[in-house]
């Protein structure tokens, strides 16, 4: 069967007011994460051994084989794009629960300084890529970026509970080139944090 673009989890305007217009969410949604997921059918179609395969496991194998980078590539960008609309919400955005920062605090030193490394990761990802926060597999929470369409999941570092998206197609249209603005406004009002919790 083939992959589908899930539909927004709120209208496209959703988030207008906490700074991220509806023109992105259509462009980001509709136009950038389908054509992810219309290239990755493409490839399934042509490929055997990808037909009838989940899209973490087309992640899982494609990553790291030069020869499939194209498949990884956009298997990648539709499974990091799935968790991304999950990690925004126009009513929670902003809002830490408790448990998630009790635990913050315990492994990453407190709310602010999970934020300074979280801006960190993203503004120092050169070029397109993505912020994290992950559940490393020693049970500690971490922040990392990735290049491009790569994951925690592909690099087995953990479970993502939050990714930030910084392609330049994210927040060109709300913050233009201020992509430090655009993090902090994220991690501000618009990140899901009680479903980041929920994932833990
Ligand atoms: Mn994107």
């Amino acid at each position: 069967m083939a992959f589908e673009l899930p539909p927004l989890p709120y209208s496209h305007a959703a988030l207008a007011a906490q700074g991220m217009c509806q023109e992105t969410l259509e462009l980001h949604h509709d136009k950038h994460h389908q054509a992810y997921v219309t290239a990755l059918n493409g490839f399934v179609e042509k490929n055997e051994a990808l037909k009838g395969k989940s899209l973490e496991e087309i992640v899982m194998l494609s990553h790291g084989k030069p020869d499939m980078a194209p498949v990884f590539n956009n298997a990648g960008q539709h499974w990091n794009h799935n968790l991304f609309w999950q990690n925004m919400s126009p009513t929670s955005g902003g809002k830490i629960p408790g448990a998630l920062e009790k635990k913050i605090t315990a492994d990453l030193g407190g709310v602010d300084k999970f934020k300074e490394a979280f801006k960190a990761a993203a503004v120092g990802q050169f070029g397109s890529g993505w912020a994290w926060l992950v559940l490393g597999t020693d049970g500690k929470l971490k922040v990392t970026k990735t290049p491009n369409g790569s994951n925690p999941l592909a690099t087995g570092e953990g479970k993502a509970l939050l990714g930030c998206d910084v392609w330049e197609h994210s927040y060109y249209l709300d913050f233009r080139n201020r992509r430090p603005d655009y993090v902090q406004n994220w991690l501000d009002k618009i990140a899901n944090y009680e479903f980041a919790a929920a994932q833990m």
